[in-house]
């Protein structure tokens, strides 16, 4: 038998992927005060008061805004619970997510 040890001893490094990210998404309807999208923005986003007006006004706009990106639970987590501060106070206001490209 050989004697020479063929071992291979470097440590192959097994490429973890990351999480894919998702996106938040802010969908414009007509009925949810604009003062009370900032006041979720900054409630569940921790957005200070001049980002949240910005991306209201762009939801407002453009019909939908990116609100930020997270893990999928996260960010699925994030959306129910903003989504559901509107219900509570009667508004059709919806967040939504979508995996990232
Ligand atoms: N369009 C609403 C209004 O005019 C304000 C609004 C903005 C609602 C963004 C939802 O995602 C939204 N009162």
């Amino acid at each position: 038998m050989s004697d020479i040890d063929t071992k291979r001893r470097t440590k192959v490094k097994p490429k973890t992927e990351r999480p894919r990210l998702h996106k938040v998404l802010l969908i414009n309807d007509d009925f949810t005060p604009r003062e009370f999208v900032v006041m979720v923005l900054k409630a569940v986003f921790k957005m200070n008061e001049e980002r949240a007006a910005q991306v209201m006004i762009t939801a407002h706009q453009q019909g939908v805004c990116v609100v930020a990106v997270f893990t999928r639970d996260i960010a699925e987590t994030k959306a129910t619970e903003a989504t559901d501060i509107g219900k509570s106070a009667g508004f059709p206001l919806l967040f939504t997510t979508e995996p990232e490209e």
